[in-house]
């Protein structure tokens, strides 16, 4: 039998092995990922280790996948359902852009400590928003409905085989290889000649809208391998000769303890495709579509740890357009210097971030009792406090990656009012709650609390 988590990393790993084949790229990247990696370990030793042990960071990637209606929306939830993957946050797209991105989205991953352990594989996946008037009129959006509700992008047997999957947890060994080779083979670039004027016809729109709606099928857009130093890897990228986008997305770089995420990528290079002409005729083209991405992680923060950084990132807009001439990343490091705290233990105390606490080895023995308040435990050494990597995503860097990788700025009528959509919108359309991230995390902590308490046998434990 192959349970789901195993079922998950043989899924990351055969799509990494596709994706490989398909964007050779990719492959430089996971390799100078491991190289800066294995530098990292060298030079900080164990606290490399601190968001996670290096087989967990070598193994760790998120993908990215584009679907076009809520029905196939729906799919992907049962196919990363098989894999012990649940939907994870809401993004809304729309507007954390400047150019065009109509599409809403959400992460499918493993949700508690011991899955994301075993292996924390991702999917930000995005669905396109025809029936939002400020990208489509009415005559494409009909257009759209149409050709969308007329493909197919997953077979009936590999739905069957993930429900199956979902419903028992595991699978037998040859319903296991059936399911990993149908699941793989949905996310693989088609062959089939693309339709050169309908293609062309929601390019104008948005190029993200052509890439989704404009073919008969998906495909994985990155695969993103995470990184100990992301700065670093950045130069040896550029030393490379391979061109990244010109920012690092996130926080910036400084000494304190890094949070949320970092996020980079580069434009990959045109795939020849099939293009089908008005004539009928087929012809080769190219299609620019995909990127390779590279990400560091940082501590969760709260929901008051994430609103100082978002009111960070909005001092930093206001100044780098205040000082046109200046270097953004040297404004935004001020910033930070300024009003980020500077160590762990002062985001744990400010209750910024999120940490599991765990009773200390060394704890004192000498008969005298330990105090109540879990900042008090961790000053006086009773618990340790372990910080919780952050495993989802941020709207506005994905807004950046999308939009550093397209090729034009789409439309967008801002006159006309936008299609609602939120994450309560979003579990009605695929019959699955989308759980809220910061919940999570708080679970988490919570849990190690009452862990630590029973052990120090706190009164009320
Ligand atoms: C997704 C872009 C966002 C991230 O990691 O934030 C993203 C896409 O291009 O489909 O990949
Ligand atoms: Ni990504």
């Amino acid at each position: 039998m192959t349970s789901q988590w195993q079922l998950r990393a043989a899924f990351a790993a055969r799509l990494s092995d596709m994706y490989g084949r398909e964007v050779p790229a990719y492959t430089t990247l996971v390799d100078v990922s491991r190289e800066v990696n294995e530098d990292v370990l060298r030079a900080r030793g164990a606290d490399a280790e601190r968001l996670g042990s290096i087989s967990r960071v070598t193994a760790e990637r998120h993908g990215a996948i584009r679907v076009g209606t809520p029905q196939e929306m729906q799919q992907v939830a049962r196919i990363f359902g098989a894999l012990g993957m649940r939907p994870v946050g809401f993004y809304d797209l729309r507007e954390a852009a400047a150019s065009a991105v109509p599409v809403i989205s959400t992460a499918f991953r493993p949700t508690s400590r011991e899955e994301l352990a075993r292996n924390p594989f991702r999917v930000f996946t995005s669905m396109l928003t025809p029936a939002d008037p400020r990208f489509f009129d009415d005559d494409l959006r009909a257009r759209l409905e149409t050709f969308l509700a007329g493909r197919e992008l997953f077979p009936p047997e590999l739905l069957a085989l993930a429900d199956r999957a979902e419903a028992e947890g595991e699978l037998p060994e040859a319903e296991a290889e059936r399911f990993l080779q149908l699941a793989v083979h949905a996310f693989e670039l088609s062959t089939e000649p693309v339709d050169k004027a309908w293609y062309e016809r929601l390019e104008r729109v948005s190029a993200v809208a052509a890439d989704i709606g404009g073919v008969r099928s998906t495909h994985i857009n990155h695969l993103t391998p995470r990184v100990l130093d992301i700065d670093e890897l950045y130069r040896r990228m550029t030393e490379r000769g391979i061109e990244m986008i010109d920012t690092i997305q996130g926080p910036p770089a400084w000494k304190g303890p890094d949070v949320l995420l970092r996020q980079t990528s580069f434009r990959a290079l045109a795939e020849p495709r099939a293009l089908r002409t008005p004539d009928g005729t087929v012809i080769r083209g190219a299609l620019r579509v995909r990127f390779g991405e590279v990400e560091a992680r940082g501590l969760a923060l709260t929901r008051e740890g994430r609103a100082l950084y978002d009111s960070l990132l909005a001092r930093i807009d206001e100044q780098a357009s205040a000082h046109p001439g200046k270097d953004r990343s040297e404004l935004a490091h001020t910033v930070w210097a300024e009003h980020m705290p500077h160590t762990e233990h002062e985001l744990a105390t400010s209750g910024l971030a999120y940490f599991t606490y765990h009773v200390a080895p060394d704890r004192p023995r000498d008969g005298s009792r330990p105090p109540t308040r879990i900042s008090e435990l961790v000053e006086q050494g009773w618990v340790r406090a372990e910080p919780i990597v952050y495993e989802d995503f941020l709207p506005r860097s994905a807004a950046g990656i999308f939009q550093s990788n397209l090729s034009g700025e789409g439309s967008r009528n801002n006159d006309q009012q936008g299609a609602a959509y939120d994450a309560a919108w979003l579990s009605g359309a695929i019959g699955r709650e989308v759980l809220d991230p910061f919940s999570l995390y708080e679970q988490q902590q919570n849990h190690s609390i009452r862990q630590a308490a029973r052990e120090l046998e706190l009164d009320g434990a």
